[in-house]
């Protein structure tokens, strides 16, 4: 029997994928043929999907802590010992703190409506009881309003107009290892390719030029461009004069940032932005595919906000193949406040930012939070200040939940561990960030073990804490049928997939000068916001792995092997500055913390600039990751997170345990 499913993780492809069950077992995995972006092939990560579905490491039973938290022991125990337990424990924490003491935290794991996608799947239990909200800051934000300011909409491009563009710009982003299926709208182009990346990326090295600023000067390096192209009067006058607002305050400002300057702040060559520039005048349609890498920085929204200006200068906004990529998500039409149903909150209830974890565990204002749910996140190896983290969970008074199929740096410090169903094994659909599929995910086989869905876990623990709130028991079905409104539900659940169409962009006008930035605070002009990090180590960008997804896949035997020892790139200029050698075991330190590597030296990274995967499992890398250096530090727009403006210290590490030991007295 053939059933198809989609891919549920964090990626922009959204993948429809075709699951080969014989006598109730899986036995096989592949991409949909027929779904116009998986075009039949998965990923080097997904592939080995199969092997964690069944793997031993899985959680299939209920678990309760035993050991210290962070320990890691549990014992066995049933659902109604788990469902007790924590429904007593809600229950007390309700009526002594209030409702806004519970932290429903959601992950990336599964961007599925129902059963993930940070913050949809138990948020209806949760605002019966009055929960404090969650605001998913970790990914996209900052990017999203800075596109929206400009836009009106976060929807930008369809990528699979890129077929008409001419010049493409790949800014920021690495689509061959974060979502390769992107790539082939490019590809198919022959459109030619300039990689805009401090780091030379897989995408970097099949581009026709790669141009290597320093990390967090994009909106810099965006107006120096519209400088070039408007000294050379090519801006294009009927479209501005039609489709845009603030055109003259929006021109002094680019006045201001010449290639000279441009090329101070971002380290690049005049000769190549003024070229670059040149070179976007004369080609119509140009086309940007910016992702979510470039904006984990102090200035992210900015940058994006520019990049969003630059096709309104030059009208590419108008022709087909021209524009800017950065999420297709404004584009869905879907009934997401009837799938959350907010309306069922006693009372308003404060947010607490995803990025913040740390601060909101041990320092927020208002009630404490003292029961936390982790749900499809993994926050000891993905969020900021790793350290802060762990002394959060590690809180005595604190009441851990977390639902997951592995056992994770964060299981480590739950108090009670319930078993998930992974995406095989339950219902739901997903919409793509990267096109404009809606994906429908059919159960395929029965849970391993006692492993529930997010939806029942929740449906069950309603039960157990006499709510009696309907909502709160409707079914799988009944909640896509519900977020799915409107849509041609038969026909997605039959193809597997379907296209929405693309939603006018801009909306109205593009917004050189910003009402909606005004009022959040910001220049209502697109600005240069340098990094923030102080200190004059090497910036380290940490962006996607290409074996991993986030953490996820981080214990895969196969893929772990494939990735290799946690490696840290440098230049060799910076390397012999530091007496390091290719090969040489390192330390990577700031005042937030540390973690060890090994030294990569290559011209990779442009000098000033380090690199290393994301992804790792602190238990498998010595106790720490990246995000022991990385800041819990607000981006400009929406409170995104700021992984890439990171300072960082590397040393030999012979050289630091010596300098220990001289520390210590005994060298
Ligand atoms: N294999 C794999 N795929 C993934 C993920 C993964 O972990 N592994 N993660 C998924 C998730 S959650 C997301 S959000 C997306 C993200 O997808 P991408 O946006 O492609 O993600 P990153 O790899 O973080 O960043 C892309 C590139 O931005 C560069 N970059 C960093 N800082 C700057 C800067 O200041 N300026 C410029 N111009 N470039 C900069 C990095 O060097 C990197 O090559 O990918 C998804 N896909
Ligand atoms: N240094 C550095 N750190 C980063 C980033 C970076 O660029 N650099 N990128 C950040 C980004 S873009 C993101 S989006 C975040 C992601 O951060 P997280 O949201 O924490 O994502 P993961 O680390 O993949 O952990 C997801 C967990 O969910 C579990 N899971 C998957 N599906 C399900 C399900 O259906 N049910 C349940 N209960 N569990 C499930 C998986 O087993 C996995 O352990 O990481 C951020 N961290
Ligand atoms: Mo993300």
């Amino acid at each position: 029997m053939k059933v198809l499913g989609a891919c549920p993780l964090d990626c922009p492809d959204g993948c429809s994928w075709v699951v080969d069950v014989e006598d109730g077992v899986a036995v096989g995995l592949r991409g949909n043929k027929a779904h116009p972006v998986t075009r039949g092939a998965l990923c080097v990560k997904v592939n080995r999907y199969l092997e964690q579905l069944k793997s031993d490491e899985r959680i299939t039973f209920p678990m309760r802590r035993v050991g210290r938290k962070g320990e890691g022991r549990f014992e066995r125990i049933t659902w109604d010992e788990a469902l007790d337990e924590i429904a007593t424990r809600l229950h007390g924490v309700v009526a002594e703190h209030g409702g806004e003491a519970i932290w429903p935290f959601h992950g990336t794991g599964s961007l599925g409506y129902i059963q993930g996608l940070e913050g949809f799947s138990g948020r209806r239990f949760f605002n019966v009881l009055g929960a404090s909200l969650h605001d998913p800051t970790i990914c996209s934000v900052a990017g999203t309003l800075g596109v929206k300011y400009t836009l009106g909409t976060s929807g930008g491009m369809d990528p699979e107009d890129f077929v008409h563009s001419k010049l493409i710009l790949l800014w920021g982003t690495n689509p061959l290892s974060s979502g390769h299926h992107g790539w082939k709208f490019i590809q198919d182009s022959g459109a030619y390719t300039v990689a805009i990346d401090p780091v030379r990326s897989r995408t970097a090295e099949r581009c026709d030029e790669h141009l290597a600023p320093l990390p967090g000067t994009d909106a810099a390096l965006a107006l120096g461009l519209m400088h070039v192209i408007v000294s050379m009067g090519a801006q294009d006058d009927a479209f501005i004069a039609e489709h845009t607002v603030g055109w003259d305050e929006f021109r002094t400002r680019i006045a201001e940032f010449t290639p000279d300057r441009v090329a101070e702040i971002t380290g690049l060559p005049v000769e190549r932005i003024v070229a670059l520039g040149e070179r976007i005048a004369r080609t119509r349609p140009t086309a940007i595919r910016a992702s979510q890498g470039m904006q984990r920085h102090a200035g992210g929204g900015m940058a994006l906000r520019a990049l969003a200006c630059l096709p309104g200068v030059t009208g590419d906004w108008a022709i087909p193949g021209g524009g800017l990529h950065y999420s297709t998500s404004g584009h869905f039409d879907l009934n997401t406040a009837g799938l959350v149903r907010f309306d069922l909150l006693p009372h308003p209830v404060r947010t607490l930012s995803m990025t913040r974890l740390g601060e909101g565990l041990l320092e927020t204002e208002g009630p404490p939070v003292k029961a936390l749910f982790v749900i499809a996140a993994n926050p000891v190896g993905s969020n900021p200040d790793q350290r802060g983290v762990r002394r959060g969970l590690a809180r005595e008074d604190l009441f851990t939940v977390v639902l997951e199929h592995f056992p994770t740096d964060t299981v480590d410090y739950a108090d009670i561990v319930l078993p998930a169903t992974m995406q095989p094994e339950h219902l739901d659909v997903l919409a793509a960030y990267g096109n404009l599929y809606l994906v429908w995910n059919e159960p395929a086989v029965p849970p391993p073990g006692e492993c529930r869905s997010t939806t029942e876990t929740f449906r069950q623990l309603a039960r157990r804490m006499g709510l009696t709130e309907p909502a709160l028991y409707d079914s799988d079905e009944e909640l896509a049928a519900q977020l799915l409104k409107g849509h041609d539900l038969d026909r997605l659940r039959r193809e597997g997939f379907l296209k929405v169409s693309p939603r006018p962009v801009p909306v109205d006008k593009v917004r050189f000068v910003s009402d909606r930035a005004a009022m959040a605070g910001h220049d209502p002009l697109p600005a240069y916001i340098p990094p923030a990090d102080p200190g004059d180590g090497l910036v380290l960008i940490s962006a996607a792995s290409h074996y991993f997804l986030n953490t996820t896949f981080g214990n895969n035997p196969e893929l772990r092997r494939r990735a290799g020892d946690p490696m840290v790139t440098l230049h060799p200029d910076d390397a012999a500055a530091r007496g390091i050698a290719d090969g040489d075991r390192i330390t990577v330190a700031n005042d937030r913390g540390s973690f060890e590597a090994i030294a990569e030296v290559s011209d990779r990274v442009r000098p000033g600039v380090a690199a290393t995967p994301k992804g790792r499992w602190a238990k498998h890398s010595g106790g720490s990751t990246v995000n022991a250096t990385v800041a819990e530090r607000d981006s400009d727009f929406g409170g995104g997170a700021v992984f890439h403006d990171n300072r960082v210290r590397i040393t030999p590490r012979v050289a630091a345990a010596r300098l220990d030991a001289v520390a210590a007295g005994i060298d």
